[in-house]
């Protein structure tokens, strides 16, 4: 039986390659930090009671900043493939917390290759890195592909940058079978609320229930190549399953406004929305309200506002991908459409809302967060 190590278990990237890797009769490992909450919503409904025999699925506490740790579980796991998902992920918290971010997202890459060479496993072990369309940054080329240069432009893209390469070297240098993906923005129901496009979803589906009355957002005229995180966790596995390791971009080759986003999002609930002014002058201005699922929203009500706090120091204004490459030789493309994508996250977060609409009915208030 073949055996995986993902990092990063717990995000929404880790959550759904362990289902794909127990569905294709993997025995799946990963690593979890530890907190002071559970923090495992995301894989709860495929957790395996360590007390049992035979079971496919275990995690490790473990954390990217600590090396012996590291060599420890790969010693233990043994495993034919890790992917390396773990990441302080979020460009904007990566201006706050520089230094921690490196210290995960580059060394942390870094403490995993060298794990497997302390441990003799460069023969057996193969490994993924996550590697992100924020390495181009201030694009270089219009679409970007696997050659295009690299100009990262936050803390987070260039500790990814330092990643790319230590993974290309360990390749050359060591002949180990180790790959990056340069994947292009993902999302689902399961993304971080903090992201752009569950932000909106969620933000929202909280208005339309009367939970929140307005939602700040930073710049919505960056655009982005959004594609859906199921159709890329395949693509993540058949990068190990190649002949020789070999780096691909992943993106759908679409590419769209954050505004559109928000767009869709309110067609999606059945409000319609009118965007007025320039800046943090612009409004979202909802004119009708159709439905029953958008009960709360009147006709007039300001919804959505532009917050200067969520512009970054140094933005990426655009990004847009050419997956030609992932196409021809691995046979990899998206099968989920991003407006399919919205409608599916907006759908899943009125579930919510509703839930948190009804225990507010009831007298419980609900703390929501926006940020
Ligand atoms: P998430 O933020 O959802 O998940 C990140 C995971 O890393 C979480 O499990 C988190 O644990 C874990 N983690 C964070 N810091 C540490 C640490 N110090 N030690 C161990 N684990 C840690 O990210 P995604 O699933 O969206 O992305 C997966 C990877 O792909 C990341 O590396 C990201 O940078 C990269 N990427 C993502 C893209 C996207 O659009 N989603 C695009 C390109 C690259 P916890 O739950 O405890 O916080
Ligand atoms: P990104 O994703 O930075 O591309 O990184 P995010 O969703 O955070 O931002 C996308 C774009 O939207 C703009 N934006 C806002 N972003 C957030 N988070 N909050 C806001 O209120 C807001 N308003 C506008 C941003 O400025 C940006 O231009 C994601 C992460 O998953 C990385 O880990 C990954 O490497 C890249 O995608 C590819």
């Amino acid at each position: 039986m073949k055996k995986a190590l993902i990092t990063g278990i717990t995000g929404q990237d880790g959550s759904y390659l362990a289902e794909f890797l127990l569905e294709k009769g993997y025995e799946v490992h990963g690593i979890k930090r530890r907190a002071s909450l559970f923090n495992t919503q995301r894989i709860d409904h495929i957790y395996q009671d360590p007390h049992v025999d035979n079971i496919r699925f275990r995690l490790h506490y473990g954390d990217l900043s600590d090396t012996s740790n590291l060599i420890r579980i790969i010693q233990e796991v043994q495993p034919h493939e890790i992917y390396n998902l773990a990441a302080q992920s979020h460009v904007a918290v990566s201006f706050e917390s520089p230094e921690y971010t490196a210290d995960v997202d580059a060394l942390g890459t870094l403490r995993i290759l060298e794990a497997i060479r302390i441990l003799g496993l460069e023969k057996k072990t193969r490994f993924y890195q996550a590697s992100t369309s924020e390495l181009y940054g201030l694009v270089q080329e219009v679409p970007q592909k696997e050659t295009t240069p690299f100009y990262p432009r936050s803390p987070y893209a260039v500790a990814k940058l330092y990643a790319y390469w230590i993974t290309v070297n360990y390749r050359e240098a060591y002949g180990m079978y180790a790959c990056n993906g340069i994947l292009f923005n993902h999302e689902s129901p399961r993304r971080g609320e903090t992201f752009v496009t569950r932000k909106i979803t969620r933000g929202l589906a909280n208005i339309a229930h009367g939970l929140e009355s307005c939602l700040y957002l930073g710049n919505m005229d960056a655009l982005r190549d959004w594609g859906h995180a199921k159709d890329y966790v395949r693509m993540q596995w058949l990068m190990l399953q190649q002949e020789s390791a070999e780096d691909f971009v992943i993106a759908t080759g679409k590419q769209y406004s954050v505004r559109e986003f928000v767009l869709w999002s309110a067609k999606e609930l059945g409000i319609s929305l009118r965007f007025e002014g320039k800046g943090v002058e612009e409004r979202g201005v909802v004119d009708a309200v159709e439905g029953k699922d958008a009960p709360e929203v009147r006709e007039g009500d300001v919804i959505v506002r532009v917050d200067p706090r969520y512009f970054r120091p140094t933005e990426v204004e655009t990004l847009l991908g050419d997956p030609t490459r992932a196409k021809e030789r691995l046979g990899w493309v998206p099968e989920i459409s991003v407006q399919e994508m919205c409608a599916e996250m907006v759908q899943e977060d009125l579930k919510i809302a509703k839930r948190h609409a009804l225990l507010k009915l009831n007298g419980y208030e609900i703390p929501v967060s926006l940020e």
